[in-house]
């Protein structure tokens, strides 16, 4: 080694090894800033970096600004990124049991959605680590209600509108109601009912207030169809480079995130729910005949659902219902 090179080098070494000490972590994920899932991941980042007295700082890209929300489990996967966030919903092609959070009225209220949440997680969890990706923690938005532009009384008022949905049985459901379905994400919601593209969507109280419903709705049913769930993931690869003090603070930080999620969840339905109403949206408590061809539909989704599921499917279905 020649006098400059060993030089260059020494240089280097003293400026790599801080580096190598502190790692930071980009974090893609698909919702806005002001969503409680957004405000819980930057609480937990905040948590990480204090528990590790800074040598893990996650740095947060909201609303797919850094990778759109269906990239984001594969950049997570590929390694492009060590961690994000995204709907476990979006996921119910791959495996039956992603599912399930988003068939409707089979987990209405939080009871059962803890319910399901510990009958199905181990799954989960399982499929993803074949991907080489670790669940960290996942949280349930609050019960799924139906913005219109005009009170819906009965199913047939559903009839030809432009539905947005954001998975596979959103998409389902509003064939099944007579609607016609396009998947938006929520980043490009707002665009989507000024342009014309959809007049109708089913979604939580909070995604209402995060896209400023009534800037194009008029009416808020609050029907609590089901309560899906986000997942935050984390690489394997990117987990095992840690150290073991690193480590645990993360999976002791996304514990406390899970629990924290799950509460804020909770406290979002009517806080979020009187903010619509303050805003002009009309909230309907849904009537028996829309309520019971909501429930037909939920029927005829479970149905089809059983038929896909297969044997450890079915044998989920029936962990949850005992
Ligand atoms: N908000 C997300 C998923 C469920 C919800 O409440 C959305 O509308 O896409």
């Amino acid at each position: 080694m020649t006098m400059v090179r060993a030089i260059v080098a020494g240089i280097m070494a003293t400026v790599l090894a801080p580096a190598a000490l502190a790692a930071s972590w980009d974090m893609p994920t698909p919702y806005p800033d002001a969503t409680f899932h957004t405000v819980n991941i930057g609480k937990f980042a905040a948590d990480v970096k204090q528990s590790t007295g800074g040598a893990l700082d996650i740095k947060v890209h909201s609303a797919g600004s850094l990778f759109k929300h269906p990239e984001i489990k594969k950049a997570v996967r590929s390694g492009q990124v060590p961690i994000g966030e995204f709907f476990l919903g979006l996921l119910a092609n791959e495996h039956a049991v992603f599912a399930m959070d988003t068939l409707p009225f089979l987990a209405a209220d939080y009871g059962a959605a803890r319910k399901l949440a510990d009958a199905t997680l181990p799954k989960i969890q399982e499929i993803l680590a074949k991907q080489g990706l670790m669940l960290l923690y996942s949280v349930p938005w609050p019960p799924q209600g139906l913005y219109t532009k005009k009170p819906i009384a009965s199913i047939s008022d559903m009839k030809g509108l432009k539905f947005r949905a954001y998975n596979a049985n959103t998409t389902r459901m509003a064939e099944l109601a007579g609607a016609v379905p396009t998947q938006i994400e929520v980043a490009d919601l707002p665009q989507a009912f000024a342009t014309g593209r959809v007049d109708a969507m089913i979604t939580s109280p909070s995604t209402g207030v995060s896209t400023k419903a009534w800037d194009f709705l008029s009416h808020f049913h609050h029907t609590q169809a089901w309560i899906p769930k986000n997942g935050v993931v984390v690489n394997q690869r990117a987990f095992a480079r840690l150290d073991a003090a690193t480590q645990k603070a993360l999976k002791d930080a996304a514990s406390r995130a899970e629990k924290r999620g799950w509460e804020m969840s909770v406290a979002e339905t009517d806080a979020k729910i009187a903010v619509l109403k303050k805003n002009g949206v009309t909230i309907v408590t849904p009537g028996s005949s829309l309520m019971s061809s909501l429930k037909g539909i939920g029927r005829t989704m479970s149905n089809e659902w059983k038929k896909k599921a297969g044997a450890d499917g079915l044998a989920l279905l029936k962990a949850y219902s005992q």
